[in-house]
């Protein structure tokens, strides 16, 4: 591809059509067409109406500059090149002039963009909003937010090198000016499972790596830990680059800086890289099998040393921690009796505890952040949200972690669907227009299959979980297999229609996800789920001494006397997504839909089948068919007459009339076949997008004829 200019020329606006809406003919060959042409082009975004589609480019590109925000400021989504930044302006003076609080929804599968289009809106909403030094400190530490969460939460997968592990929405307060003066952000599960196991080729979360390469030796050392990622267990990396160092060392001082800016304190700081120190050597124990006189299988812990090291990094007793790791206190009705851990069993625990340490760190750390970002003052806020969550995902291995990701991912094309189509309909009806529907797949069904209540996949989990008795991960397959006849969303070799089908494991079942069918291995999903640590461990963790280790584990509290069950990770999850959902629902919605174009990260790549695929389950060709079913194109009276009115002598240079009084005579004037538009009560709708490319064509004569003229006039002068 041949170097494109800088700015907003960069964001040419002649290839193809900028507004799929005015695809003329609409097909599913012309939309994906037009978003080859104009990605040939480098242009990456693409209207649907007023939806952003984006094509991750894979490149640095030169349309994210201080002179573009500059251009996109104050200006109307139609007058440039469609751009996130256009979208994050409308959103950000939505909020700010008509106080509507706004949310901005960005979807997409695995490293499609989404994290990267976050980000450019919160730089966007940063630099166009208030100035003063109280205001930009509180941007400076919303937006250095983002290195601290991505280097504790994103890690490399096979689909994403900076893959987001958790879902994110952030919440961006403003006072009654519009300057940003705080922030909330909610996380989602976070993907735990992989510190301490990563796939081939994947690797555990960036902190890891960024500070065992970033950090001074003297630090290290004080940490009890060695430069090589090749020591640790639980850190699976092949054969890193030397660029691929430097990128974590450098990181591991923006990371650094970022809890600086935040206001993390240095002890604070000290005392998180000691859990992920403690993570790291808890991860390198290894158990040896003993088998105990009374015939019963015990296991005694083979590197004493990462135990020692640990316990003086959390300030714990050597012996209750030697004890956790290779026993569990099981109680009865009169007593408490301490059995041993086979090495199995302790490896198990072991990871748990890895687990639990890291996931809660992570959380408190969001808290954490929250504390410092949180509006202290009282009165009235508006509110900016964003939506960063996990990618829709098919690995070759899927498991609890993928389901639950999937899961949140069908519940977003549902507020999609239900927003967009609500939306549209409502404006018709306000406006008084009459309605068309438009057919669609409405993935409710797959959502009511995952999240009914007492009989979704979800709640057959937890009452497997809950059962008493022979409980495992093939028993709830069994329970589930009751949807083989009833549900044409799901599959497993146990149904009689998918028995035959060679590719699906017997210990298996398969959902025909929006997105695609991806196949789940049930292992791991009872354990997953129930999510329990044993109680010798929590209590450990509690009797520390490291102030911020003690409060991640509460329930290790002897005091503390609920024993209730704590609710499962699925029906967390599950309250959380529907919390979300309402929130996102009380807000304006502003949509990033994101496109990946190849599997191999590359640019200048466009696989159209790929692409295709994401075309037809994100449901974009039917979003432009919505948006056109009655009228292709609507505007505002005032921005419609302010950009057309000098195709009219009556309305040019200058109309003093009402907005819509004005159009009138200005469509009048041009003859246009009054079947080809319709007045609402604030917009002029226009049906046929060839009427406004007609317009458009006329303006840029008018233009050209006035280029002329005054070219002439100074001719005439000089
Ligand atoms: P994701 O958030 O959608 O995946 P990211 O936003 O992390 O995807 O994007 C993946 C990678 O693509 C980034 O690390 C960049 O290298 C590149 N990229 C994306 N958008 C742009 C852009 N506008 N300009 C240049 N490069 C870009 V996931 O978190 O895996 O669902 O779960
Ligand atoms: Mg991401």
């Amino acid at each position: 591809m041949a170097a494109r200019p800088g700015g907003v020329e960069a964001l040419d606006n002649t290839v193809g059509v900028s507004d799929m809406c005015l695809l003329e003919p609409l097909s599913e060959e012309n939309f994906i067409y037009n978003l080859y042409e104009r990605y040939r082009h480098q242009i990456i975004y693409t209207y649907i109406g007023n939806v952003v589609v984006s094509v991750n480019p894979y490149q640095h590109l030169p349309i994210y500059s201080a002179s573009v925000i500059a251009q996109y400021r104050s200006r109307n989504i139609y007058e440039l090149p469609p751009h996130i930044y256009a979208i994050a302006d409308d959103a950000y003076r939505s909020m700010r002039d008509r106080n509507l609080d706004q949310c901005v929804i960005i979807s997409g599968e695995s490293g499609s963009g989404k994290t990267e289009a976050s980000k450019y809106l919160m730089q966007y909403v940063a630099a166009v909003s208030g100035k003063g030094a109280a205001v930009e400190r509180v941007k400076e530490q919303l937006l250095q937010s983002n290195p601290v969460l991505e280097a504790f939460g994103n890690a490399k997968t096979a689909r994403n090198d900076n893959s987001s592990r958790f879902g994110k929405y952030m919440d961006i307060e403003f006072n009654y000016k519009g300057d940003p003066i705080g922030g909330v952000i909610t996380n989602y599960l976070l993907e735990k499972s992989r510190v301490s196991t990563q796939m081939a080729g994947e690797r555990s979360f960036h902190i890891f790596y960024q500070l065992l390469k970033g950090a001074d030796i003297s630090f290290l050392k004080s940490l009890y830990l060695h430069r090589n990622t090749e020591h640790y267990c639980i850190l699976q990396q092949d054969n890193p680059t030397t660029e691929e160092d430097n990128i974590d060392h450098n990181n591991f001082w923006d990371t650094k800086e970022a809890m600086e800016v935040i206001g993390f304190q240095s002890a604070e700081i000290v005392a998180i890289f000691q859990l992920v120190a403690s993570v790291l050597k808890l991860g390198n124990i290894r158990f040896q099998h003993i088998s105990n006189i009374d015939g019963t299988d015990g296991c005694k812990i083979l590197d004493e040393e990462e135990v020692f090291e640990v316990c003086d990094l959390v300030g714990c007793d050597t012996e209750l921690l030697l004890q956790s790791l290779t026993q569990r206190t099981v109680e009865t009705y009169r007593e408490q009796v301490k059995t041993d851990l086979s090495s199995f069993e302790a490896c198990y625990a072991r990871d748990a505890l890895c687990k639990a340490l890291y996931s809660r760190l992570f959380t408190w750390l969001v808290q954490r952040i929250n504390e410092s970002i949180k509006v202290r003052k009282k009165g009235r806020r508006k509110v900016i949200g964003v939506l960063d969550i996990y990618g829709f995902e098919i690995f070759e291995a899927n498991s609890f972690e993928q389901f639950i990701i999937n899961y949140c991912n069908e519940k977003l094309q549902q507020i999609f669907i239900e927003l967009t189509l609500k939306e549209e309909q409502e404006e018709y009806i306000s406006e008084g227009i009459q309605w068309i529907n438009v057919e669609y797949f409405n993935n409710a069904v797959i959502c009511e299959l995952i999240e009914k209540n007492n009989e979704g996949i979800l709640a057959m989990l937890d009452e497997e979980c809950l059962r008493p008795g022979n409980v495992s991960d093939l028993t709830f397959l069994d329970k589930l297999d009751h949807f083989c006849c009833s549900h044409r969303h799901y599959q497993s070799r146990g149904c009689a229609k998918s028995r035959s089908d060679r590719t699906l494991p017997h210990d298996a079942f398969r959902l025909i996800h929006y997105a695609g069918a991806v196949t789940y291995q049930v292992e791991g999903f009872i354990d997953k789920n129930n999510d329990l640590l044993f109680r010798d461990l929590s209590r450990t963790m509690f009797e520390c001494q490291h102030p911020l280790l003690k409060t991640l584990f509460p329930e290790g509290n002897p005091l503390r006397t609920s024993r209730r069950r704590p609710a499962t990770a699925g029906s967390q999850f599950k309250a959380s997504v529907t919390e979300l959902m309402k929130n996102l629902q009380t807000k304006c919605p502003n949509y990033i839909r994101c496109i990946k174009p190849n599997e191999n990260k590359i640019p200048s790549e466009f696989d159209t089948e790929l692409v295709k695929h994401q075309v037809r389950y994100l449901g974009l060709l039917e979003n432009v068919r919505v948006r056109r079913a009655g009228y292709a194109y609507r505007q505002n009276y005032q921005q419609f007459l302010y950009r057309y009115k000098m195709l009219c002598v009556h309305t040019w240079p200058n109309w003093r009339g009402s907005g819509e009084k004005g159009v009138q005579t200005m469509l009048s004037y041009l003859r246009l076949n009054p079947d080809e538009y319709a007045f609402g009560a604030t917009k002029i709708f226009i049906r046929n997008p060839r009427t406004l490319f007609w317009f458009e064509e006329l303006r840029r004569h008018k233009l050209e004829d006035l280029a002329t003229l005054i070219q002439k006039i100074y001719r005439g002068w000089t």
